[in-house]
């Protein structure tokens, strides 16, 4: 098994993603958030395990700079942007060794099974999960199913075959959508069998909303969330950070970790 100690602390994970600048563009940011230094500086001081990034961020503000000792590096290997409209594809545009070089501790890649296009994925996603471990660093599957034949991604079924299928192809752990109650992504944390489970965020709801999905995927037996838009889109970002935070590492989740309970 890979070790995770690096993007975790207690068995818990913490991320904030910041890739959305690629996959939805500006329309995303405003004047408090479109900057990726002050991105950084909450992920540090709202006790964030990893900040997702990727190569182009991570080379202009991480990789020499004071953060790199601070937080850990996810980068995402591959990206698309919101312009193109075609079915689902993301191709790879970053190496694992050129992660490594730039300072990260893990690499993440996303694939969309059901798409024209998921064959190249899975491919692509194979040899990133071979470099990786050869390279003794973790990779993470963004798993979002979507294509022509998928009517509804986030599916008790459709969201629990995509952690399936991150096992399936070695990920350590599996960033899914959260599949709508308890009972349901549970479902999906036993799906993902020894591949850990992380929560990715989504549009901006309301705190009560995000705590409350954060508080279920605990439950269900996740190590954590990957998000974005609910943090920095947040009027508060290290005080919604500090809510979050106290929920990953209530103990009270900690018989509910499934993957550790099964290893
Ligand atoms: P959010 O918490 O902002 O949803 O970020 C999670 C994430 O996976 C990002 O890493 C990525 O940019 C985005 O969602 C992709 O979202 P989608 O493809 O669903 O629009």
């Amino acid at each position: 098994m890979i070790d995770l100690s690096k993007i975790t602390k207690k068995g818990r994970a913490m991320y904030l993603a910041y890739d959305q600048g690629m996959e939805h563009g500006p329309e995303d940011f405003n004047l408090e958030n479109y900057d990726p230094k002050k991105i950084l500086e909450i992920a540090v001081s709202g006790g964030f395990t990893g900040i997702i990034l990727q190569k182009g961020l991570a080379e202009k503000y991480y990789t020499n700079s004071k953060f790199r000792k601070k937080i850990p590096l996810i980068l995402k290997l591959n990206g698309k942007t919101k312009l193109y409209e075609g079915e689902a594809f993301s191709p790879q545009e970053c190496g694992v060794d050129e992660a490594i070089k730039l300072g990260a501790s893990a690499v993440g890649y996303t694939i969309y099974p059901g798409s024209e296009f998921e064959a190249n994925m899975i491919k692509e996603f194979g040899q990133v999960v071979k470099e990786a471990h050869e390279k003794k660093i973790p990779a993470i599957a963004w798993i979002y199913p979507r294509g022509r034949g998928i009517v509804n991604d986030t599916t008790k079924e459709i969201v629990a075959y995509a952690a399936r299928v991150a096992l399936e192809l070695g990920a350590d752990i599996a960033k899914i959508k959260y599949s709508g109650s308890l009972e349901n992504f549970r479902w999906a944390v036993q799906c993902a069998g020894k591949t850990k489970v992380v929560l990715s965020g989504g549009p901006k709801v309301s705190d009560e909303e995000f705590l409350n999905v954060v508080k279920n995927v605990m439950e269900a037996g996740a190590i954590g969330v990957a998000v974005g838009r609910n943090v920095w889109q947040n009027k508060n970002p290290l005080k919604i950070s500090e809510k979050i935070k106290s929920i990953i590492f209530d103990k009270k989740y900690e018989k509910n970790i499934y993957n550790q309970t099964h290893s």
